[in-house]
């Protein structure tokens, strides 16, 4: 909530009434980045380099930083829970300032924002990043919360269930894996199912498999978004006896019973429960709170930043871009899409700065990269259209050890150190060199 002077300051019209005494100052920025994740911290490194850093503020509450795409591993006890977290003020460009709150409101119309924090005086931009990511709504499936305190109930999507989601694997007997996929928008849309091919390689290896009945209930019509990997992918679940189930979208647990509830997409007010050993959960995910109820024009509808799907400036505030989960771009939620977005994001920003026009074009680049088992993957690569996009020269549709290895080993080097100093823009410019100038 705004305090009361604030309030009155907010909707008073500029200037009159927010400089007398009785109301805060803002603090003022040229430029404001909201949020300290993929996005933001890439961003607020770029600018820092090209205008004073001490104009440039991050707002962002959190203490620890998370390269996420590494929890499918840390499930896949492929690696550590501590390896995919630095401390915020490690990654944030040291020169600038780091507002240590949540945004709680945007009033992009007078150019503040609210934070959080007792009496905390407004904070005024000349130009705004918005990178808050996605929320998870874990609440939203009854019985969850409380099904985590109980064997084999697990998510990658958290840090505080990650580490379960190993011991759910390594503590399987006999009965069916669950994995499942929500009925929204979410990040990594491949995520939901790498685990479950982890686990299906972890019970062979370990002579499980006749004990597990994997099963893929999601809530999609489709395995995944861009057909030729779909392909690939639905000869890989036949080929491992993984039953999928589409438009079968988890609605509620009961831990002490280990059954869960899916709702039948397709047949309104019918559903099929499943009795569970494991239960692998996606949470549904959507903008966060302050989105849906502060923050005006800046959003569509949905609550997602509503911005140029090419230009990724703001469809009604020039001075306002957005990059990353928080916005309604029409691609995949990934960090390789916002390594793609930042490189266009600051050329637009920089020209805007410079009174010129935004020319910098985004053509929906996204990544993900489908881990299969221990030691394969497959490399998706795709844009708007939703047609493959791929870097290497060979069909990343096929199962490839060099593609994990590039996961594994690679992706995080190239987070920690290039993406988050802001040297990373996606692998636009292999992709070309490899592709030797021919095609996209
Ligand atoms: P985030 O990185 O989530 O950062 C958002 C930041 O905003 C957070 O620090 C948050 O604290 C802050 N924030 C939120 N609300 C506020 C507020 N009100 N005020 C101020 N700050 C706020 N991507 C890939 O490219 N490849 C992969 O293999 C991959 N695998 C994944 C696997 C999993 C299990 C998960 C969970 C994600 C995966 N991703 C992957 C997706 C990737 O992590 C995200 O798409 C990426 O982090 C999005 O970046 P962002 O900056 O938009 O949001
Ligand atoms: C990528 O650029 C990226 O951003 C840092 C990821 O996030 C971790 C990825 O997972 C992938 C696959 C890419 C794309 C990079 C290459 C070299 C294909």
């Amino acid at each position: 909530m705004l305090s009361k002077s604030t309030q009155t300051m907010v909707l008073s019209t500029m200037g009159k009434r927010y400089f007398s005494m009785s109301t805060p100052k803002s603090k003022h920025f040229k430029l404001v980045v909201v949020g300290g994740g993929a996005g933001g911290c890439s961003i607020a490194a770029k600018f820092a380099r090209k205008i004073d850093p001490k104009s440039i503020a991050v707002i962002e509450p959190a203490d620890m930083h998370y390269y996420q795409p590494q929890w499918t591993m840390v499930g896949g006890g492929m690696k550590k829970l501590e390896e995919s977290g630095r401390t915020m003020e490690s990654v944030l460009p040291k020169s600038i300032t780091w507002l240590k709150e949540k945004a709680v409101g945007f009033y992009p119309d007078k150019n503040l924002i609210q934070i959080s924090g007792k009496n905390q005086e407004p904070i005024q931009y000349d130009y705004l990043v918005v990178a808050t990511g996605i929320q998870l709504n874990f609440n939203q499936i009854k019985g969850l919360i409380q099904a985590f305190d109980t064997p084999g109930v697990c998510s990658n999507y958290s840090p505080l269930y990650v580490n379960k989601t190993l011991e759910s694997i390594k503590g399987f007997k006999k009965g069916n894996a669950i994995f499942t996929f929500p009925n929204t928008p979410i990040k990594c849309a491949g995520a939901p199912q790498k685990i479950m091919y982890i686990a299906d390689s972890y019970f062979r290896k370990h002579g499980k498999r006749q004990d597990a009945n994997v099963v893929f209930n999601t809530s999609l019509g489709v395995l995944f978004g861009v057909k030729k990997y779909a392909d690939a992918l639905w000869e890989i679940v036949k080929k491992r006896d993984i039953k999928v189930n589409l438009r079968t979208n988890l609605v509620e647990v009961i831990p002490k019973e280990r059954k869960a509830i899916f709702e039948n997409l397709d047949k309104p007010g019918t559903s099929e429960t499943f009795d569970y050993e494991m239960l692998h959960v996606t949470p549904p995910m959507g903008p966060h709170d302050v989105m849906k109820t502060s923050a005006g024009d800046l959003v569509d509808p949905a609550g997602y930043v509503n911005l140029n799907k090419t230009t990724l400036q703001h469809v009604k505030y020039q001075n306002i871009f957005g990059l990353g989960d928080c916005t309604n771009l029409p691609t995949s939620k990934t960090a390789a899409a916002v390594a793609g977005q930042c490189g266009i994001l600051s050329q637009n920003l920089w020209s805007v700065m410079n009174g010129k026009d935004p020319l910098g074009q985004y053509d929906g680049y996204t990544s993900c990269p489908l881990v299969t088992s221990y030691s394969t993957c497959v490399l998706a690569e795709f844009d708007y259209t939703s047609q493959p996009l791929e870097t290497f020269p060979v069909n990343q549709a096929k199962e490839s050890r060099v593609a994990f290895h590039l996961k594994k080993d690679i992706m995080p080097g190239i987070y920690w150190n290039l993406m988050l100093n802001g040297h990373w823009n996606g692998p636009a410019a292999f992709r070309k060199i490899a592709h030797l100038g021919f095609g996209k």
